[in-house]
């Protein structure tokens, strides 16, 4: 019998209910009436009799249940059962220090009102589940319980809502299923294990006293935890895992998982600085040892396993392997939407027991654990929980009752086990792939250790936890343990866990004798496309190729409904192509032609973001919605030249989190065209650890090639400081040459060529692309382009003045500008008279587009000034990673002058009256060749007091 949805409510109330039901099953609702079907109804009905019941003789045939004359017992135990499967892991030993579980009192049968003779006299059935069909009385089958749930495993799982799922836990935990007696065999096999694990780290404690490796003793178990869900995951269909993990255990992981050659671990250890391992060239600047990535065929020959490299912050490479295991287990090479299969895959990520509740990207992934476009049928969370967090205590880390409280808001069931209890680990660990493999959902085993050593081995833990130390030096390792228990139940002598433990010594000893370091140490560097690639690539397509794509994207399906308002704008778009030399191109029509003959060259295209649908401008609608029914339509999926999937997903409210997901499946896939956008450009600010510590930076630390796509609206528009800037100084300041390209253009076309040119490098110069977009000029005439641009042009970082052809002779100033500011400058009145002035673009910001510049510049014989010209104040924007580019070119030609707003510690002013005037006062200086223009280049190449008068 379970109690079902009447767990921990009182007595009186559920024998009411029941009576209820007794007279009438319909007066309850359906769920009680199924609970209470699943009562056995001749001992509730004997209770409920009283002395009128069937007396000594139990209505089960047994002879030994007596009868019980106060129903209370029967309700009291009920709640005691039902206290064990919630509460009983507060009373289970988890602790392999030995510290005293916590408890609970609803836990004793006298917190219910009862005895265990109570207990004795009621029928096993009471308790239901697997335990009561072996049991003869409800004391017995409580005991099983007990031992089930209050032992070296704690089950935490009251907060999985649906019933099918927490039935299956329980009947999981209760039936043994999950926990065969060991094997002598593999009893054996895994002595052998943790015995390799262990010395691994006795070795390098041995020959590298006192160097970092952040050593996994205390958590040992999680290298056969390992071992057990790649084999199991592989069972299931899973072709590929993929495991995060940050530095703890980290070199154990890669040696044993990934099977890293110990040589190379050891030559990392040595430090070798070998000539040809050093690529400065490249901009190889390398990573620490135990951030370092790996890749083996898994267990099974036709599996693999992967760990991308990771940095030093913590859980950042959390969103990144989820994100890669969605890559991997996606089909994409077919038109229409992808299809995600959650079995070829398997995420894992390795938590800290500190890091996990602390770090906010942990939230930000597991968000994502559900949601459609993002979800990976279940990544298994491991938290290698030392309970200490550097120096740092439990109560000082998190609020959470455990380390993996988070994950309970996720609806995600967690097994806390103690690590030193290798079977118990090992039931957590088949549990885990048995529950993903049936639901398709996240799992988390909070695998409860110590560490052996301080944070790391050059510390001194004793400093700040003296008394935890004192007893983990008297703490034998689960290694010792382990051996000692085979030895003693006969199943491996003592002699053979000595042999193990001599072998494995033995065999890295020879390792590191034989060991050469120049030649060991492997540095995963890439190499770098021939230069020119990218200018040279031809994105050109021809304008009746566009028609006929254009008109099969607008083919609708049949008696489909759009918005009013929104037909209008497709009625121009059907009709863009009749006047092939007029600017009927706008930003979102370049947008989606780009995108269909990217398909249409079958290359898939990944597109998120907040609210990327519609587009936050509403300019986008990639996703129309039938207004008469909801259905939903998406050209990209269904229009008739695609040869590729098209997925685009509105994003939750994350940037970090979404960033890293998005990197993750980049660099799984990089022959996908993957696309982040920003709502407005300063949010990914939020992202700014993903952009450091992955996107530009991972070719230079590990040798990897994202080519990761950002739209970042970005313009002054008076929306004040916070919607103003995509702060592409943050992203200049981070351009080292061959990590990125940062691009702010100003026509259709310049966009349309630069998504074409980007797919094209995908494969033979990849780099992560960063695109200031539009927001009020996504819709401005003068950034709409002419059809026949898409056919005839390409990507130009550079865009010469087309009005001052002709008149070269009499410029004597060129304005240098990127962006929105452009569109102000060509509308504004100074312009039309101004023809001693020349307005050069700069398309492309990074890489500094010095050849294309030059030759702009060329042009123009009779220049007496240059000048920066931008909306973003003086330490922020362009200009600081401008200036040297720029003086360097033009060496002491001209003066090089700065306008734009000063230096300021907010992007911009929040009234829009004032951003007005500041707006006007930047056209006028720029068109103002006032005095400066005579005075000496000397004083001039400094830049001139900023607009709204810094003096420096
Ligand atoms: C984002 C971030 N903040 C701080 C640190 C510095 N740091 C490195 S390890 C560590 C303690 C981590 O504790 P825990 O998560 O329990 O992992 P453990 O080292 O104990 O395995 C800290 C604070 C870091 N690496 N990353």
């Amino acid at each position: 019998m379970t109690l079902g949805p009447f767990e921990g409510v009182n007595a009186g109330y559920v024998l009411e209910l029941y009576e209820r039901y007794r007279q009438n099953p319909e007066s309850v609702d359906p769920a009680t009436r199924e609970s209470f079907q699943s009562w056995t109804p001749t001992e509730l009905e004997a209770e409920l009799a009283g002395p009128k019941g069937p007396g000594p003789k139990g209505p089960a045939g047994r002879t030994d249940v007596a009868p019980i004359h106060d129903v209370n017992v029967v309700v009291g135990a009920a709640n005691l059962v039902s206290s064990i499967r919630r509460f009983g892991h507060l009373a289970a030993r988890l602790d392999p220090l030995g510290s005293q579980p916590p408890g609970d009192p609803s836990l004793s049968p006298h917190a219910h009102g009862i005895t265990d003779d109570d207990l004795k006299r009621l029928p096993a059935a009471l308790v239901g589940g697997p335990v009561a069909e072996s049991s003869s009385n409800a004391y017995e089958a409580i005991e099983k319980l007990r031992r089930i749930y209050c032992s070296t495993t704690g089950f935490d799982i009251s907060h999985v809502f649906v019933p099918e799922e927490r039935t299956w836990l329980r009947h999981a935990f209760e039936s043994g299923r999950f926990l065969p007696p060991m094997d002598p065999a593999s009893a054996q096999e895994l002595l052998d294990r943790i015995t390799q694990v262990e010395v691994f780290e006795r070795f390098l404690h041995r020959t590298f006293p006192g160097k970092t490796r952040f050593s996994i003793e205390g958590v040992d178990m999680l290298v056969p935890i390992l071992d057990s869900l790649i084999a199991g995951a592989a069972t299931h269909g899973a072709r590929h895992t993929i495991i995060g993990m940050a530095h703890r255990g980290r070199l154990n992981v890669l040696a044993h998982i990934l099977e890293k050659p110990y040589a190379h671990i050891l030559a990392e250890f040595k430090d070798p600085v070998a000539a040809d391992a050093l690529r400065i060239d490249l901009g190889w600047m390398g990573d620490v040892k135990y951030h370092a990535g790996a890749s083996t065929t898994g267990p099974e020959s036709h599996t693999y396993v992967t760990m991308p490299p990771n940095p030093s912050h913590l859980e950042a490479v959390d969103p990144v392997v989820v994100g890669m295991a969605r890559a991997a287990g996606t089909i994409t090479d077919r038109p229409g939407p992808p299809q995600f299969d959650g079995v070829l895959t398997l995420p894992i990520l390795i938590h800290g027991d500190a890091a996990f509740p602390g770090q906010g990207i942990v939230a930000e992934t597991l968000n994502l654990s559900r949601l459609s476009g993002y979800e990976t049928s279940g990544t298994i969370h491991i938290i290698a929980n030392n309970q200490l967090g550097f120096t740092a205590t439990p109560d000082e880390s998190y609020s959470t009752s455990y380390a993996s409280g988070l994950a309970r808001g996720f609806k995600i069931p967690i097994v806390h086990v103690n690590a030193d209890d290798p079977a118990a680990c090992l039931e957590a660990t088949r549990l885990a792939w048995e529950y993903r493999a049936r639901f398709g959902l996240d799992f988390l085993i909070d695998l409860i250790g110590y560490r052996r050593f301080g944070h790391n081995e050059g510390d001194e833990p004793a400093f700040t936890q003296p008394l935890m130390y004192k007893r983990i030096a008297a703490h034998k390792t689960v290694r010792e343990l382990f051996a000692g228990q085979l030895a003693e139940q006969g199943t491996v002598p003592r002699e053979e866990g000595d042999r193990l433990v001599k072998k494995y010594f033995t065999e890295l000893e020879q390792a590191f004798a034989s060991l050469k370091p120049e030649k060991d140490y492997v540095a995963p560097v890439s190499e770098l496309a021939p230069a020119g690639t990218a200018a040279k690539t031809e994105t050109g397509v021809k304008v009746e190729r566009l028609r006929e794509i254009n008109d099969s994207l607008h083919a609708a399906p049949e008696g489909f409904t759009f918005h009013k308002k929104l037909e209008r704008g497709r009625e121009r778009r059907k009709s863009m192509f009749n006047t092939p030399t007029e600017r009927t191109v706008d930003w979102g029509a370049a947008e989606e032609l780009a995108f269909a003959t990217i398909l249409a060259d079958a290359i898939p295209i990944r597109l998120t973001g907040e609210d990327v649908e519609r587009g936050t401008f509403s300019s986008r609608h990639a996703v129309f919605y039938d207004a008469a029914n909801g259905s939903r339509f998406v050209p990209l999926q269904s229009f008739a030249h695609s040869h590729a999937s098209f997925e685009i997903h509105n994003s939750p409210l994350s940037e970090n989190g979404t960033v890293g997901f998005e990197f993750g499946y980049n660099i799984q896939e990089p022959s996908h065209l993957v696309i982040w956008e920003a709502q407005y450009g300063d949010f990914i600010n939020g992202a700014q650890i993903i952009l450091d510590q992955f996107v530009t930076s991972a070719r230079a630390k590990w040798g990897l090639q994202p080519s990761l796509v950002f739209l970042l609206p970005h313009g002054y528009e008076g929306q004040g400081p916070e919607h103003s800037s995509a702060r592409p100084e943050r992203i200049l300041e981070a351009a080292a040459g061959i990590n990125l390209r940062l691009v702010n253009c100003t026509t259709a076309a310049q966009y349309f060529h630069l998504l074409r040119r980007q797919a094209k490098l995908l494969q033979s110069d990849p780099l992560p692309l960063f695109v200031l977009t539009p927001k009020s000029l996504l819709r401005h005439p003068g950034v709409a382009s002419a059809p026949i641009e898409l056919e005839t042009g390409r990507f130009q970082s550079v865009i010469d003045d087309e009005e001052a052809r002709g008149r070269e002779k009499n410029v004597r100033r060129i304005v240098l500008c990127s962006g929105k500011v452009y569109v102000d400058l060509i509308s504004s009145e100074q312009r039309k008279t101004s023809t001693e002035v020349a307005i050069v673009r700069v398309e492309q910001l990074a890489p500094f587009p010095g050849v294309a510049l030059r030759a702009a510049l060329d042009a123009y014989p009779a220049v007496r000034d240059i000048v920066w010209l931008q909306e973003e104040p003086e330490n922020m924007g362009a200009w600081e990673f401008m200036r040297p580019n720029i003086e360097d070119l033009i060496g002491d030609r001209y003066p090089l002058r700065y306008i734009g707003r000063a230096r300021s510690a907010s992007p911009s002013e929040g009234s829009s009256a004032w951003h007005q005037l500041n707006q006007r006062a930047l056209v006028e200086r720029a068109f103002d060749l006032g005095s400066h223009a005579t005075e000496s280049p000397k004083v001039l190449s400094k830049p001139a007091r900023s607009l709204t008068g810094s003096k420096r």
